[in-house]
């Protein structure tokens, strides 16, 4: 059972007991419907099958560009503005758009996916997310076969995020897919989480998230979707190139060089709890090794 850390209502509380009460008409309401939750069985893994709290989710981040430490996004985000915001699809395609976040999101209708955000630092989350696929999203522009990677590009406001007046990472964020990585089903535009709006330290307005890869991998605040030819250097590659290549698959058998892969920490389960065993892609080998068939996934880190 889940135990309450508050006794007033938070969104995690009333989420749950609406959860109950479509379970319990056996009807889909809005836009949380049970019946019409894909992925809601492969999310879950092992020994962890709770949803992480909204309070930690929001209040344990990392987001540099608001600073290093894990509560700066939370007390740094608030007063950022995510109106109007603007994202561009572009490249090596025949059709590019430019279209306003609020236009992404009617256009695409949001669903409750539940994935494990596994950080390369060694702890992970079970997050009730809202999205769809990026898929659908990159189906508006016709990419040409010439483009084989996308990249992505969060937002770059120095006036706004004061971690990007330091020289931290490579400004603005970047991170890039494979293309075959990038169209598939579970790699997900995020608009919200716990049924509700996305919070600003999770990357609001629009963020991406690879169930299947260290969360770095999933870049926040995007504005730009950019299809390419040749391989994109993210910022960490270009930080840090003997500690983060452009895989970055979630794998227990190939160690960060300053630390082990092996097992992580269950947010929310105290510093005491034991720590559970890293899978393989997150867990989520049955949808995505295939991807990887006859690669070297210790040269390709
Ligand atoms: N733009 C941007 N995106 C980012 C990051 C960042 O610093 N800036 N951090 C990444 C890392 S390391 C992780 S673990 C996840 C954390 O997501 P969360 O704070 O929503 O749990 O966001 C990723 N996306
Ligand atoms: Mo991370």
């Amino acid at each position: 059972m889940k135990k309450y850390k508050h006794s007033e209502i938070t969104p995690e509380l009333i989420y749950n007991k609406r959860r109950k009460f479509i379970k319990s008409i056996g009807l889909g309401v809005g836009s949380i419907s049970l019946s019409s939750i894909p992925f809601l069985n492969t999310a879950y893994s092992q020994n962890k099958t709770e949803l992480t709290s909204y309070e930690d989710i929001t209040s344990y981040n990392n987001y540099y560009e608001f600073g290093t430490g894990k509560k700066d996004p939370f007390k740094n985000s608030q007063e950022f503005k995510t109106k109007p915001w603007i994202v561009t699809i572009e490249g090596e395609v025949d059709n590019p758009i430019t279209l306003s976040a609020e236009e992404i999101i009617s256009l695409f209708p949001s669903e409750e996916r539940v994935y494990k955000l596994r950080c390369v630092e060694g702890w992970s989350m079970v997050i009730p997310w809202m999205g769809f696929s990026l898929s659908k999203l990159l189906s508006k522009v016709s990419i040409k076969n010439t483009a084989k990677f996308v990249e992505f590009e969060s937002v770059y406001d120095p006036d706004q995020m004061k971690g990007q007046r330091y020289p931290v990472l490579n400004w603005p964020y970047r991170e890039g897919l494979r293309i075959d990585e990038a169209m598939h089903p579970i790699t997900t535009v995020v608009t919200g989480l716990y049924g509700k709006a996305l919070p600003n330290q999770n990357g609001a307005p629009l963020r991406i998230f690879v169930p299947w890869k260290y969360g770095f991998k999933s870049a926040k605040a995007i504005v730009k979707i950019k299809l390419v030819k040749k391989m994109p250097t993210s910022s960490w590659m270009r930080s840090s190139p003997r500690e983060y290549g452009f895989y970055s698959n979630v794998n227990p058998n190939v160690s960060h060089p300053r630390w082990s892969q092996a097992t992580e920490r269950v947010i929310g389960e105290g510093i005491l709890a034991p720590r559970i065993e890293t899978e393989m892609f997150n867990g989520y080998g049955d949808e995505v090794a295939n991807l990887y068939s006859g690669m070297n996934l210790k040269i390709n880190f």
